[in-house]
């Protein structure tokens, strides 16, 4: 029942009407749940297939790959043949449950209004009003929608999908900007179980086909550090980001355009160093069509089409992990991790990622907000420096921390704003670090 008055609230809030255009729709299709073009058909600054999670447990891939795209443009400029999550799994602490190879085309309910007429698996809620398992915090699965919906949020599209392995939840999104920016967003949570309540790690593997411009065999992959190149693959190769403040990410581009993206792992992303379970933060392979997943056979991921083969002049797929702790006190918490996808070149809007402010820092804009019941801010600092972030309501009183840590040079920071319990009304959260501060404004509203 308070679901469906905060429902009702939202939708006063007359956020504008959804824009992206859905056609080819198709909840039965294995190719394509619809074609999107956003934020209209004419111009599109947006183009790609989606598939959602339950139609992708085929073929050479029986477990599933989440919510997939393919066939992904960006101002008419193709960027992706298939982008989604082929492994995913989790392992329990010793003398807990062992380890699980989950599935990824199981999808769950979550909340998210006005379905497409006629695709019971599509919907185009209002901007700001989908909400999930990972919302409410106390396991359980709300709502009544299961596929994928889209949200428009003017500069941002989001299409979103929940899925259910077991005792698990899984939030999988895929954000779309109007300057090229891509952030593939992924929270585990779960219901309630003898085994969810001990410590175990998650991880989930992205695999990125790029197929960047006209010839797809001409994408190189490096790894970077700052503006510097340290290494250029020549061959196949499993890497880590080494240590939470290396600076280490990684860079696919087209040689003969020099266009592409760089792939910047978030904070949360660093949480969780690479162990013998999790393996790898990123595999570069070369492309074969009978490696649509890993080569399985465990709960961890087989990287053993990681053999050293020759990626010169060879179509290239960029692997990406990220994992989360959870810990037996809180089994529904729920972590957002994902990399940043930044474009480079495509002389639009922006080369690198966005501009810093002059100050130093940059903080986006709560999304969404107004909110109910939580929220996310994303903040990113020029020089990697100690950070904390805290709510403040409009006396002026603190009311939580929301961040106390290292946060690193030019990498976005997710921190979660959960107002369960916080009366409506202004809130400012205010990033201070050694060296630079900053606040923006968040409406709870019930
Ligand atoms: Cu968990």
């Amino acid at each position: 029942m308070r679901r469906l008055i905060l429902c009702a609230a939202l939708a006063a809030l007359a956020l504008p009407a959804s824009a992206q255009v859905l056609t080819n729709m198709s909840c039965s299709s294995t190719e394509a749940t619809a074609h999107v073009q956003w934020p209209s058909a004419d111009n599109p600054i947006w183009e790609f297939d989606i598939i959602r999670p339950g139609q992708t447990g085929v073929g050479a891939t029986p477990n599933g790959t989440g919510l997939e795209i393919r066939n992904v443009y960006y101002r008419g400029r193709k960027v992706f043949s298939r982008a989604n999550t082929p492994v995913l799994n989790v392992e329990y602490d010793a003398g807990g449950c062992g380890c699980y190879r989950d599935w990824s085309d199981s999808q769950v309910n979550f909340v998210a209004g006005n379905p497409v007429p006629g695709q019971s698996c599509l919907a185009l809620p209002d901007a700001g009003t989908v909400s999930s398992t990972c919302d409410t915090g106390t396991g359980g699965t709300p709502g009544s929608f299961s596929g994928v919906s889209f949200e428009d949020y003017g500069t941002e599209l989001v299409a979103t999908s929940h899925m259910s392995a077991g005792w698990y939840r899984y939030l999988m999104k895929w954000h779309f900007y109007d300057d090229g920016r891509i952030w593939p967003e992924y929270s585990f949570a779960a219901n309630s179980a003898t085994c969810t309540e001990r410590a175990h790690r998650h991880h989930v593997y992205w695999r990125f086909d790029f197929d960047l411009e006209g010839t797809p065999t001409n994408d190189v992959v490096t790894e970077r550090v700052g503006e510097t190149v340290t290494q250029t693959f020549t061959a196949e190769a499993g890497r880590t980001w080494e240590n939470a403040t290396s600076g280490v990410y990684w860079s696919v581009r087209d040689s003969d355009a020099n266009v592409g993206y760089n792939i910047v792992p978030s904070s949360a992303d660093l949480l969780l160093p690479v162990d013998n379970f999790s393996k790898v933060d990123a595999l570069v392979l070369r492309y074969r069509a009978t490696e649509l997943t890993d080569a399985g056979g465990g709960c961890a991921i087989n990287t053993s089409q990681n053999n050293a083969e020759s990626l010169t002049d060879q179509d290239v797929v960029f692997w990406y992990r990220a994992g989360a702790l959870h810990t037996g006190g809180n089994p529904f918490e729920c972590d957002i991790v994902g990399p940043t996808l930044n474009p480079v070149g495509y002389n639009t809007v922006q080369t690198e990622a966005p501009p810093m402010a002059a100050a130093g820092i940059e903080i986006a804009s709560a999304v969404p907000n107004p909110f109910t019941p939580a929220t996310t801010v994303r903040f990113r600092v020029a020089e990697a420096q100690t950070v904390r972030v805290e709510l403040y309501d409009a006396l002026g009183r603190q009311v939580a921390t929301l961040f106390d840590g290292h946060a690193q040079a030019d990498r976005y920071e997710t921190v979660r704003v959960d107002g369960t319990g916080l009366p409506s009304g202004t809130y400012v959260v205010r990033v201070t670090g050694e060296r630079v501060q900053g606040t923006t404004r968040i409406t709870l509203q019930r």
